[in-house]
């Protein structure tokens, strides 16, 4: 491939004529903008122990009360991308809150989608546009672009949960702003008593063409519920590599939330399995058992390969366009993983890959029939 030019080979009074008009060459950088083969990624392997990052939070809550926080938050921040920029990935920011019992974090309704998945404690619970949603280990909660939401605590012990927002990605098309309210009433209804069973919806005699409940039906998701579907899925289909799925919008099936995916993961008592590399950068949270991630070492990729032991309630992220390995360590017990990816938006926006190993014939099954 012939070379391309560089700046210094331009003589200083043409660069000096073109930075004073807000002109800019751009054969000097064609190559850093358009790497050959794969992205220049800053997003490396990461893996943060909650054993490490627990004692730091409740120390936060000696430290800070909740009215000088308003949201009381580590953020889990990917030093590939500077700890400054608090990403996950690219399009991922991931944080630990902790509530304290009797605090309220106060209304508040912003551009970017957010999600909850409880890690820890009882008696916390999160209002959404009125509907006040109970957090208990496990549960993942929608809080989608706009809807008001606050969160409150009458239990006894710390709530902490992780948040998964799109904000890197909001924040950087500059449409990244909130809105402050007041308390929200609650109204008994709840997306999740109205949709019961997958196969049946409510069907309203006037269907509602807009609005939150046509859009945002299901704000909560029990765990409890999550994981029986895993284990029927598993014990319906025992031949099946990857026992997963997706956090879907109850009637239309399509993903919960607009740009980030949302998936479970059940790993069968002693299974091993490799996921192959798809351009979306995916974090993976353990929900329940244990799990060691191999992140593999890809060509031409800046991050070196990473093994991770995933105890309960650790979160890690694996870059995009980077298979991982991932091991249930326990031969008796199966292992449950929450996990936030970047597919919806990489499907919508066409850009979307999924690289079959030549040297792994093995996987080319599981990238055909990845979601
Ligand atoms: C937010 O609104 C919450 O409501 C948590 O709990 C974390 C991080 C960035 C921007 C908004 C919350 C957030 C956030």
């Amino acid at each position: 491939m012939h070379p391309l030019g560089t700046l210094d080979e331009l003589p200083p009074d043409y660069r000096q004529a073109l930075s004073a008009r807000n002109l800019v060459p751009l054969w000097p950088s064609l190559r850093a903008l358009l790497p050959p083969q794969r992205p220049a990624q800053r997003t490396q392997p990461t893996h943060w122990a909650y054993r490490d990052l627990r004692p730091l939070l409740l120390r936060a809550g000696e430290l800070t009360p909740i009215e000088k926080a308003e949201r009381r938050v580590l953020v889990l921040a990917n030093p590939g991308h500077g700890l400054d920029a608090m990403q996950a990935s690219a399009a991922i920011y991931l944080g630990m809150q902790l509530l304290l019992p009797g605090e309220w974090a106060p209304s508040h309704r912003h551009t970017p989608n957010a999600v909850r998945m409880v890690v820890e404690g009882t008696g916390a619970w999160t209002t959404v546009d009125g509907e006040r949603c109970p957090m208990a280990r496990g549960d993942l909660i929608l809080t989608p672009t706009g809807l008001w939401h606050e969160h409150g605590h009458d239990g006894t012990d710390p709530v902490v949960w992780l948040d998964v927002l799109d904000l890197p990605l909001v924040f950087f098309l500059e449409a990244s702003y909130h809105e402050a309210g007041a308390r929200q009433p609650t109204h008994p209804h709840h997306g999740e008593c109205a949709h019961v069973r997958a196969g049946v919806a409510p069907r309203p005699l006037f269907e509602a063409a807009s609005g939150r409940h046509a859009r945002y039906p299901l704000l909560r998701y029990p765990w409890s519920d999550v994981r029986a579907a895993l284990l029927s899925l598993a014990a319906d289909q025992p031949a099946l590599q990857a026992v997963q799925v997706t956090y879907v919008h109850p009637t239309r099936g399509a993903d919960a939330e607009n740009i980030l995916g949302l998936h479970a993961l059940m790993l069968r008592p002693g299974q091993t399995l490799t996921l192959p590399a798809r351009s979306p950068a995916m974090v993976l949270h353990q929900i329940e058992g244990g799990s060691q991630v191999h992140v593999h070492a890809v060509a031409g990729a800046r991050h070196a390969e990473a093994t991770y032991t995933l105890d309960e309630a650790d979160t890690c992220v694996i870059p995009g366009y980077t298979p991982a390995t991932l091991s249930n360590r326990s031969p008796g017990e199966p292992a449950f993983l929450f996990i936030a990816d970047e597919s919806p938006l990489h499907r919508k926006l066409g850009l979307y890959e999924v690289r079959p190993d030549p040297a792994r014939p093995e996987l080319d099954a599981v990238a055909r029939s990845a979601p």
